[in-house]
């Protein structure tokens, strides 16, 4: 997968899940809908369960991802994204840097860390990261510690600035991803719009229609 990691981060939508967040309660309902919608990358985030609960699900969720082609994603558990044979790890400024996560994990896997300053994004490119995570773009109230929106200007100059795949991340909804799109990230990366809802397939089919009817 790694080597692919400019095509696959061209995608629209990155899928993060969140089950106190979610409408069914089940972060392995809330797997299959994203994987039935397309969503084609997917990354576990759970911040309050046991880690022997967490393993357990991103091996079932894992399993359910290689069939569909989706690039499988553990968020900080660097350990449990080894054990579970996940495509990727996202760090975050706070974890192990990239360059040190790169020993653990081997040379195959997709390495994500999250930056908000151009320092932060130079940084971690030199220490080998795959792919950057910016925001909040917007206002979030998904993650309590996110800080102040960081704003679509800075959208704008990290597309502008670097080559490394990047991802937008931080209240983004079904309609503010078109400011997204048009300051030139692709990729968005949403909690609360996605697992949120019902029926997740509906909703990413909404968005990619608003998507395919905006210039971008
Ligand atoms: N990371 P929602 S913001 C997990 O700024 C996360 O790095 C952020 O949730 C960052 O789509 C965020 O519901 C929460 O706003 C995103």
């Amino acid at each position: 997968m790694r080597e692919k990691v400019n095509e696959i981060f061209q995608t629209d939508i990155y899928g993060i899940t969140c089950e106190a967040l979610s409408a069914t309660g089940d972060n392995l309902e809330v797997v299959r809908q994203m994987i039935n919608a397309g969503v084609k990358i997917i990354q576990y985030r759970e911040k309050d369960k046991p880690k022997k609960e967490k393993l357990e699900e991103c091996k079932v969720i894992r399993e359910m991802c290689k069939p569909a082609r989706v690039l499988f994603i553990v968020n900080d558990d660097v350990d449990i994204a080894i054990l579970c044979k996940a495509g990727g790890v996202h760090v975050g400024q706070d974890d192990l840097p990239a360059d040190q996560v790169r020993k653990l994990v081997g040379p195959e896997m997709i390495i994500g860390v999250s930056a908000d300053t151009p320092g932060e994004v130079e940084d971690a490119i030199a220490r080998g990261a795959d792919y950057i995570g910016i925001g909040p773009v917007f206002t979030t109230g998904t993650k309590a510690d996110a800080g102040e929106p960081v704003g679509l200007e800075l959208v704008e100059f990290m597309a502008k600035n670097y080559k490394i795949p990047l991802v937008a991340i931080g209240g983004i909804d079904g309609k503010n991803i078109i400011e997204v799109r048009r300051r030139g990230i692709p990729c968005s990366a949403m909690i609360s719009a996605l697992v949120g809802c019902d029926d997740i397939v509906s909703r990413v089919a909404e968005i990619r229609k608003t998507i395919a009817q905006s210039d971008c």
